[in-house]
């Protein structure tokens, strides 16, 4: 093991709070049951899918006895899924606690490398040194993870053999909403075979967009912006100290914009861009670069040549005409992979395409610089789309403004300057030590799988409400997978899959920023939030999201 910093060791002996009910119960609060449920949409093809997981009730931990004689021995298998995101290992430890509690015979399982573990049978048996040596620690090194999904009857069939060999009768699924559509698949599965395997959800993402009025968030949104916010402050610090950089930061985020929005709310930016906003509002690629250069030109006019601005990893997804780029190439390229993987260099592949796209397509592809191009080019994922987080978007804005400037300079008798540095943050806060918020939350979402294990329960996504109240007020319970399912267009199929969670322009965090972007585009406005504080002051260490605080504010008394 490599040497432990000082941080880390005073962070391992940090005790997570856990929601009343179950810091005075333990795993053994009773699951009170509410009315049946139904899916978000789509009603009568999500039942038809989920026959035996349908309309269960929503489950809310209340008061309940420890048993005289312990509840039989079980064995327990855990895996992370997706991408890393802070807290990870605060679900095991949680996870393990309350297994621990209810026996202290009860084992769990990590399967190893996320679903591929489970497929495949590769697990290590989680013992309580090594839960130990990972508490409070960022990451998923612990049993690492995967994005294979598991999604067909013949990966069903292996997990359930690999199940039976092993004696498990849980499976714990922590991932984003692909991982916990497929565990809702699963527990299907095996509830039409009798396997007698329960399967519980817990929702992760960084991205913030597996939330719904039951699920508040996932987990890894706070630590990960809080670390982006940080150093968004040091570079407006930095750009307000040279005053001669524009500073064209990408962040995070597949598809939603809520890493962005956050992180601006948090810091002030000169302007964040929205996808969700340029989608509704059909904002061309060449509408943002011109409210751009506006921003860039009025601030100059005010000896200002410099400003901030947030881009979202997803964007170039959400602008109408890329989309339809996007979509005709990832159909082209399906088509032609043969023909396509055979010519050796950028300009030809380039040429190639430009043969095929329609009419307006190639203008837009056409217009578009060759560093651009050939990232749209670049190898699909599994599921044959476009790496967004290799498109350089924060460079292709900064590049398409300097073009403007350059323009206006030729014709204008008072140059503007404008000089560029373009960040992409992602990576650097996926696998953050979790803040105190994700701590609690995480160890108290696995601990609650285990209550939601011991209560019998399949199907459900464990859940940890009321957030943004002080932990002791955090309420526990359990979720119906189902009821987050409707049925999607993917891939030329319809599909049922858990709702994802967009920026709602009529949502609290849009509208706040929208009120006041105006005048942080003129000003010098930031914000500096500073480094994580895991000791001191709760007003410093336990401050909740501005999404969380504002989404979820406590209704004002008239
Ligand atoms: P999940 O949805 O699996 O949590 O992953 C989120 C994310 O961090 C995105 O923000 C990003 O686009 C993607 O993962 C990057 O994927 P990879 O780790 O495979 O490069």
């Amino acid at each position: 093991m490599s040497e432990i910093s000082p941080l880390q060791i005073a962070r391992a002996s940090y005790q997570p709070h856990l929601p009343k009910v179950l810091a005075k119960c333990g795993p053994f609060a009773t699951a009170k049951k509410g009315a049946a449920t139904k899916s978000v949409a789509d009603q009568a093809a999500i039942k038809k899918l989920f026959p035996d997981t349908y309309g269960l009730p929503v489950i809310e931990f209340t008061a309940g006895k420890k048993p005289a004689k312990a509840p039989k021995a079980i064995k327990v298998g855990v895996i992370l899924s997706g991408g890393q995101a802070p807290g990870g290992h605060n679900v095991i430890a949680g996870l393990f606690d309350g297994l621990k509690a209810l026996n202290p015979k009860n084992q769990l399982y990590g399967f190893l490398g996320g679903p591929d573990g489970l497929i495949n049978g590769d697990f290590v048996k989680l013992d309580a040194k090594t839960i130990d040596a990972y508490r409070n620690t960022g990451g998923f090194d612990m049993i690492r993870s995967g994005r294979t999904k598991l999604d067909t009857d013949e990966k069903f069939e292996k997990v359930l053999a690999n199940c039976k060999k092993e004696g498990i009768t849980g499976i714990v699924i922590i991932g984003g909403d692909d991982s916990n559509t497929n565990a809702c698949t699963l527990a299907q599965y095996l509830l039409a075979k009798k396997a007698g395997i329960q399967v519980i959800g817990c929702p992760k993402t960084i991205d913030g967009d597996l939330k719904n009025a039951w699920i508040e968030v996932s987990f890894g949104f706070d630590t990960a912006t809080k670390v982006y916010s940080e150093l968004i402050g040091n570079i407006m610090r930095d750009a307000n100290s040279a005053r001669k950089y524009w500073h064209f930061i990408k962040l995070m985020g597949r598809s939603a914009s809520h890493i962005a929005l956050e992180c601006a709310l948090q810091t002030h930016p000169q302007a964040c861009i929205v996808s969700e906003e340029v989608e509704a509002k059909k904002f061309s690629l060449a509408k943002i670069v011109d409210d751009l250069t506006k921003t860039v030109v009025d601030r100059a006019k005010n000896k200002m040549n410099f400003g901030v601005v947030l881009i979202p990893e997803g964007l170039i997804e959400f602008v109408p005409e890329i989309k339809v780029l996007i979509a005709e190439l990832n159909d082209l390229l399906a088509k032609s992979e043969k023909a396509f993987n055979a010519l050796d260099t950028v300009e030809q592949k380039a040429a190639f395409v430009e043969k095929k796209l329609s009419k307006d397509t190639k203008k837009v592809f056409a217009s578009l610089p060759a560093f651009v191009k050939a990232q749209l080019l670049a190898d699909r994922d599994a599921h044959g789309n476009v790496q967004v987080s290799k498109i350089e978007t924060e460079k292709l804005l900064a590049d398409m403004i300097a073009d403007r400037i350059k323009a206006l300079n030729a014709k204008a008798e008072k140059k503007i300057k404008f000089s560029a540095q373009c960040h992409f943050f992602g990576y650097e806060g996926r696998c953050a030590a979790p803040s105190n918020f994700d701590a609690n939350y995480c160890y108290g979402l696995g601990y609650n799988a285990s209550a939601l294990l011991n209560a019998g329960v399949t199907g459900y996504m464990s859940s940890v409400r009321n957030t943004s109240a002080p932990v002791e007020q955090w309420i526990a319970g359990g979720i119906p997978l189902t009821m987050m399912m409707n049925m999607e267009h993917r891939h030329g199929k319809d599909v049922p899959v858990i709702k994802k969670a967009l920026v709602e322009l009529k949502g609290a965090p849009f509208k706040a920023y929208a009120k006041v972007r105006d005048a942080w585009a003129k000003g010098i406005e930031f914000r500096y939030p500073g480094p994580i504080q895991y000791f001191g002051p709760s007003a410093v260490c336990d401050q909740p999201t501005c999404t969380l605080s504002l989404e979820h504010a406590p209704a004002k008394k008239k």
